[in-house]
């Protein structure tokens, strides 16, 4: 496979890691209707532990059995699929080689009243799987936002060395954050950053609004204003945060929602230079069909034909 300029411009945004997690980041960037563009669309179906397993396939009944995910995800020409432990098991080996899968490495559930999350994976498991990348989640803010740190540090090392690449949700919550600081653009911001910061390859954050919460940084979007009101400039502000594009940035789908705002969701995520979308409940709850014709408007926005 020969790798487009893109790719390989990308892989030499990072500069430390070892030929495994390079081909195994390429492998996710080489695969699907996107293959060597530098944009992604991923499948993420780790609800069934976030949600419960009635909120998230009931209404889509097929979408109970593991092997009709891999199929989704492989028919709709995606980047990836991501999904914890039992989930990939279930069809490690029908669909080994198919498409790369992300192991979901941590999982938190509706029945904690606590913002953390319980180690579920390891890096074994995901070598043992054929995997190309752990994905792990943080909460900044949360009370326990520094030990998933510190678990993430451990995880992410190990995976590196295995030649691994390191994929990083970050969803601010905890005490301090209401439900419009969530989303607010300057904790997006803030939220993609530490996930560099961590070391993460790809990183993962809602897309942001046009609120500014922290009262220490209103100052500053003052003085240094981000046009608020337009999608792609706010998701340009979190691609500088992310190392001013040097690491990908995915944003996530939300609850199922119509088609057209998901569609300008990802014209946004475009038209800022995001790296794609990691859409899960839009993509399973729907019947098929309208899935895959639903992915495949995203992915000709990303390709720019759309
Ligand atoms: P969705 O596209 O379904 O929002 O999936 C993305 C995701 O990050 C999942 O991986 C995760 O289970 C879910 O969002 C969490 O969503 P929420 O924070 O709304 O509970």
């Amino acid at each position: 496979m020969k790798l487009t300029p893109q790719v390989k411009k990308i892989l030499s945004w990072y500069e430390s890691d070892n030929p495994g997690t390079k081909a195994n980041l390429a492998r996710i960037l080489m695969t699907g209707r996107l293959r060597g563009t530098g944009r992604m669309v991923i499948l993420p179906v780790d609800q069934g532990f976030e949600h419960g397993p009635a909120r998230s396939f009931a209404s889509n009944a097929a979408a109970y059995d593991p092997h009709y995910l891999f199929d989704l995800a492989i028919d709709a020409g995606l980047n990836a699929y991501a999904a914890p432990l039992g989930m990939i098991e279930a069809g490690a080996a029908t669909y080994a080689g198919c498409i790369p899968t992300i192991l979901k490495v941590n999982s938190s559930n509706s029945l904690s009243t606590t913002k953390d999350q319980a180690v579920t994976g390891t890096v074994a498991d995901a070598l043992r799987l054929g995997c190309s990348a752990i994905g792990f989640t943080i909460y900044p803010g949360s009370e326990y936002q520094f030990e998933m740190m510190e678990e993430l540090r451990e995880l992410a090392a190990e995976a590196k060395d295995a030649g691994l690449a390191v994929v990083v949700w970050s969803y601010p919550r905890g005490p301090m954050l209401d439900k419009v600081g969530e989303t607010a653009l300057d904790i997006c911001a803030y939220a993609a950053h530490m996930a560099a910061l961590m070391g993460a390859h790809i990183i993962k954050v809602k897309p942001p609004t046009d609120a500014v919460f922290l009262d220490a940084a209103k100052k500053t979007y003052k003085d240094f204003p981000v046009e608020v009101s337009d999608g792609a400039a706010r998701i340009a502000h979190i691609v500088k945060a992310c190392f001013n594009g040097r690491r990908l940035v995915v944003f996530s789908g939300g609850e199922t929602a119509g088609a057209d705002s998901l569609l300008a969701s990802a014209r946004a995520i475009h038209g800022g230079g995001g790296n794609g979308s990691i859409v899960g409940r839009n993509a399973f709850q729907r019947p098929r069909e309208e899935a895959l014709k639903l992915l495949s408007d995203m992915i000709d926005i990303y390709r720019g034909k759309a």
